[in-house]
Parts: structure tokens; sequence; C-alpha cells
């Protein structure tokens, strides 16, 4: 395959850069914090989406130097934006959140290379979020959640991404160092019609509800409308992403969304 042979040489060669989608409080509307989503700018084929080139990166373990870039990157970036937002202590630092891949988590240098930036860049541990996927966590052994235990024990939070998409089975949660659901983009979706389907809407409460009383903050994705935002602020979901907001976009972006509701 071209792209995954072509693979090294363009992280050497710095093709590779991050977009970041704000993270929305759903109650008051201000920007929290950012998710960082890693494009490839391919010199032939143009900006090449992560579904196109993680899967690769992974089956090589390209992902292993490529995911600590996008990490070391993406805090980077969160230091600059804290440093210019005086403005807005009352919100706490604003955030960042990465994606790992499950061969991120098998990886042993994962927790040490966290801390390692979190101190370079004097970033705190609670400002940084590293977004799991539940399928990458079901039947999850002890070996694969100690890295994940020692990180949530220095303050990073652990959210559960693409969550409900999985079996889910609710009763893992516990076992979990896990701090934050991410609900699937799907569930947004159901809130589409107004009124919106009432299974639906039960099954969001019942997942809020949950999730709430193991102490775990919901974050939705894929708020697309208004009506949607207002109907899962309603059910009681805490954190918002989507093109609502913002759609994935340059890191000044996010700056001047933050500082606009500052
Ligand atoms: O940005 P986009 O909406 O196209 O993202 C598609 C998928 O790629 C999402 O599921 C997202 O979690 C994943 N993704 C984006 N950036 C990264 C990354 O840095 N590492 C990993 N492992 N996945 C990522
Ligand atoms: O990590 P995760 O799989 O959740 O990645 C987020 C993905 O969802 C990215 O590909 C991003 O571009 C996409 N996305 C973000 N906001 C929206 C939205 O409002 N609607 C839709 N359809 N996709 C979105
Ligand atoms: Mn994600
Ligand atoms: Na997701």
């Amino acid at each position: 395959h071209g792209l995954t042979t072509a693979l090294p040489a363009a992280l050497e060669r710095g093709e590779f850069f991050i977009e970041y989608q704000p993270l929305v409080h759903l109650g008051d509307g201000s920007v929290r914090g950012a998710e960082a989503l890693v494009r490839w700018l391919h010199p032939q084929h143009g900006v090449l989406s992560p579904d196109r080139f993680i899967p690769l990166a992974e089956h090589t373990g390209l992902i292993v130097p490529l995911g600590r870039w996008v990490l070391e990157q993406s805090v980077r970036q969160a230091r600059a934006w804290q440093e210019r937002h005086g403005g807005a202590e009352a919100l706490g630092p604003l955030r960042i959140n990465v994606n790992l891949s499950p061969c991120q988590l098998t990886h042993p240098g994962l927790v040490q290379d966290t801390v390692d930036i979190l101190e370079r860049t004097g970033v705190e541990p609670d400002a940084l979020c590293l977004e799991v996927t539940e399928s990458a966590l079901i039947g999850a052994d002890d070996d694969l959640l100690k890295p994940l235990r020692r990180l949530a024990e220095m303050g990073v939070d652990i959210a559960l991404d693409d969550f409900g998409t999985g079996y889910s089975n609710l009763a893992n949660l516990r076992r979990l160092p896990v701090s934050i659901l991410k609900l699937d983009r799907s569930f947004t979706q159901s809130m589409q019609q107004y009124p919106a389907d009432p299974v639906d809407l039960k099954i969001v409460e019942g997942i809020v509800s949950l999730a709430h009383s193991l102490d775990l903050a919901v974050t939705v994705e894929g708020v697309e409308t208004g009506a949607q935002a207002e109907q899962l602020r309603i059910l009681g979901c805490d954190t918002a992403q989507g093109w609502y907001y913002a759609r994935p976009g340059p890191p000044e972006r996010l700056h001047d969304l933050a500082l606009a509701d500052a």
C-alpha cells in the first residue's frame, strides 16, 4: 500500500497537522477545551482524514511515534491557549482531549511519555483528557488497565469515546479508570426530530443518570443544531462538541472562540 510505506517519511517531513474542535459547557455555552484531531497533508492527495491513515499506522506500529507527536503538539498548544486565556480563570484552564489508539495503550512508554510531556510543557495533568474507545476497553485485563489507572491517579482524565456503540456492559464501567463518557454521535442524531423519539430520550436519560451516579461526566458528540443542544442539556449532559459550535479547525480559531466568552 502506497500510503502505508509513505507514513514514516511523512512523520519525519512534518506532513501531519492537528485541527482542534471546541468542547462547550452545555450549561453556559462557554468553551472549556478542545479535541485534537490529526490530519495528513499528503503531497499528492491533499488533506487525508485520520480514518484513511490511522488504521495503517496502527498496523505498522507507526501509531506509537505518531501518537506521541500528536500528544506533545496538543499539550503544547493547550499551554499556549492557557497562557493567552488569562481572562477566564474562573472557568479553569482550557483543556485538551487527545485520542489514544489501542496500540498506544499496550506500549510500555505511554505513562512516562505522558509525564515527560506534561512536565516539559508545564500543563497540569487535570487539563489533559485521553480518549479511549469503548471497544478498546471491552474485556480489557488488568495489564491493559494499569497504565490508564496510573494516569488517572496522576489526575489525567480518561474518557470512554464513542460510548454506546460497543456492547455496553454498564456494570463493567465501575472497573474502568474512566471519568468521562463521550456519548456516541448516533444518540445525538436521534435528537434531530422534534419531539425526539421517546425511547431514545429514555436511553440517554438512563445513561446520564447512571454516569452521574458513578461520578462520570457526560460529553455528547456530533451536535449539529441548537435544538439538539437544548434537548441534551435538559437531559443532563455536561459538555458538547459538534458542528453547531464549530468544525475542527486551526488552533487560533479555538483561541478566538474561547476569548469571545471570557
Ligand atoms: O477528525 P475526524 O472527524 O475525521 O476523526 C475521525 C476519527 O479519527 C475519530 O474517530 C477520531 O477519534 C480519530 N482520530 C483523530 N485523531 C486521532 C489521533 O490523533 N489518534 C487516534 N488514535 N485517532 C484519532
Ligand atoms: O474521536 P471521534 O471518533 O469522536 O472523532 C470525532 C469525529 O466526529 C471527527 O471525525 C469529527 O470531524 C466528527 N464530527 C465532529 N463534529 C461532528 C458533527 O457535528 N457531526 C458529524 N456528523 N460529525 C462530527
Ligand atoms: Mn474522540
Ligand atoms: Na467519538
